[in-house]
């Protein structure tokens, strides 16, 4: 079957790649799909791998009937490589090479570039189903179960995106690399995962959903930035991932949504005004708004970090190439090559954070995350709604781009959420009141009890406003296998 926007399932692997024509790729992901599966057994959701779960599997690349959904046990998930549909004479829109024709094969002198973006991009979608592996036992309730299945059966899809792109674009060393991408594991001392937020525990569900609104947000503008690249199977790739990434965010949001939503319910009935009130809070089995405002800070630091130095050189020799490009680049009005174009980065200088204009080439790792940072103020916004809503009088807000860091311009000093260098004293006295603490943890811990009656939902969360493919309040999403 030649490429196509419906979905081949005759063979063992679901593709619109044309597989069956492509024997030898062919034969090169079934040789590595036993060694996926052992991952996906070993370092999947652990303790469901036979449960029943109403999932969705893309059956087409049509973005407005693409998923089909039913029960399935997550080991038969058919993992399939998707690309979006072929754009008619599409160019390399950035660049040295703006104008010419997209590359339907890798360019050799930028073979190295490419490989090493696939092989990140890659590590960290199996990375995220390592991290949230146990995650399942304390489900707040089926449906919350339901979503986090769906989000890690999709980073699984994701890895074979990338994979698929390594075997069949990049010869002996793709096949080694797609190895390695089964091989590393996150938290690993000896052979971590390449990025920093993939290397951290994900230890509650607050922790999952605030993962997937930062970090997966952070996804989304690198997908959006490789969707651009001037070879054309990347571009198409991405595309179709972020067809999927959508619903994790939306996982994300909702679920930090619904979680404030508690919150504020259960303030209200008991009478308690004062959000900062935070023994009298938990004691209601829910989580303190405060508690809530660090966990975000954690997060929103830990995935500002993957958008790498504020000057990079890497990032301006992978525009300069036209294999990564801007945010939304073609709806951007300039020349595209960047050679003359000025853009402000925030430097620290003489010990004061300020807007220094530096060379736009240089600073595209800059100007993504700061398209990074009003995405995510949108999404706070919209929680704030919902406290301001309940007449709680509270704030969530982004700390500053200098707080937390261990990549960049910030790497070396300590800020405070406003934007402060602070000394080591001040900024280990202040810590615990920005940051999680162990404490917190463990409170967060003991709320995390599994709900899994079907309809019902664990103290500490609001039901959602609809169910997944309309189904009703107490629809059975996850058919839990109790053997
Ligand atoms: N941790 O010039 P620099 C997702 C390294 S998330 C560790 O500052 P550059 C998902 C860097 O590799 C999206 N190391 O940065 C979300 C370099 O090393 P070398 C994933 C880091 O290269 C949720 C050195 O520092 N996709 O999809 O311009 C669930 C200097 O680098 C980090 C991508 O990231 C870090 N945080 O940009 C599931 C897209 N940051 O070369 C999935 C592909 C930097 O000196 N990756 N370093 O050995 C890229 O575009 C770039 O590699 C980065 C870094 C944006 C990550």
């Amino acid at each position: 079957m030649p490429e196509t926007s419906n979905v081949d399932y005759s063979t063992k692997i679901p593709n619109n790649v044309g597989l069956l024509d492509d024997e030898r790729v062919l034969r090169a992901l079934e040789q590595w799909h036993p060694g996926y599966i052992d991952w996906w057994m070993s370092m999947g959701p652990e303790g469901f791998q036979g449960s029943d779960v109403y999932l969705r599997t893309a059956v087409s690349i049509d973005p407005k009937g693409w998923a089909k959904f039913d029960y399935v046990k997550m080991p038969d998930y058919r993992w399939g490589i998707l690309l979006a549909p072929r754009l008619q004479d599409r160019q390399v829109n950035f660049g040295a090479h703006k104008g010419d024709k997209a590359w339907q094969e890798v360019p050799g002198e930028y073979r190295a570039m490419l490989r090493r973006l696939i092989v990140i991009q890659g590590d960290t979608e199996p990375a995220s189903v390592e991290q949230q592996r146990h995650l399942g036992k304390t489900a707040p309730s089926l449906y919350d179960m339901r979503n986090l299945f769906q989000v890690n059966v999709e980073e699984g899809r994701h890895l074979w995106a990338m994979v698929y792109l390594l075997h069949k674009y990049f010869g002996k060393d793709g096949r080694e690399e797609a190895e390695g991408l089964l091989q590393r594991r996150s938290g690993d001392v000896d052979k971590p995962r390449m990025l920093g937020a993939f290397n951290e525990a994900t230890p509650d569900w607050l922790s999952f959903f605030m993962f997937t609104f930062f970090t997966d947000r952070d996804g989304k503008m690198q997908l959006e930035s490789l969707a651009q690249s001037g070879f054309d199977p990347l571009s198409r790739t991405c595309r179709f991932m972020l067809t999927e990434e959508a619903h994790h965010m939306f996982v994300g949001e909702t679920g930090v949504g619904r979680a404030i939503e508690r919150t504020c319910q259960a303030m209200k009935e008991a009478g308690i005004e004062d959000a900062n009130d935070i023994a009298a809070v938990r004691k209601l089995g829910v989580i303190d708004l405060p508690t809530m405002q660090k966990k975000a800070n954690l997060h929103f630091s830990l995935s500002l970090d993957l958008f790498g130095s504020e000057v990079s050189t890497n990032a301006a020799n992978y525009y300069t190439a036209g294999v990564k490009g801007r945010f939304q680049e073609t709806r951007i009005e300039d020349d595209h090559i960047l050679t003359a174009a000025t853009y402000p980065v925030s430097k620290l200088i003489d010990g004061r954070i300020t807007l220094v204009d530096e060379p736009a080439l240089t600073a595209i790792n800059m100007r993504l995350r700061d398209d990074y940072v009003n995405d995510c103020c949108k999404g706070v916004e919209r929680w704030n709604k919902v406290i301001a809503k309940s007449g709680i009088n509270f704030r969530l807000a982004l700390p500053h781009v200098a707080f937390n860091r261990d990549i960049g311009e910030f790497a070396g000093i300590h800020a405070s959420p406003t934007g402060e260098v602070l000394s080591d004293a001040a900024w280990e006295r202040q810590k615990p009141h920005w940051l999680p603490s162990k404490a917190d943890g463990d409170f967060i811990a003991g709320l995390m009890a599994p709900c899994w009656e079907r309809g019902k939902f664990a103290s500490w969360i609001a039901p959602p406003r609809i169910g997944i493919d309309n189904k009703p309040g107490d629809f059975e999403y996850v058919k839990v296998d109790r053997a």
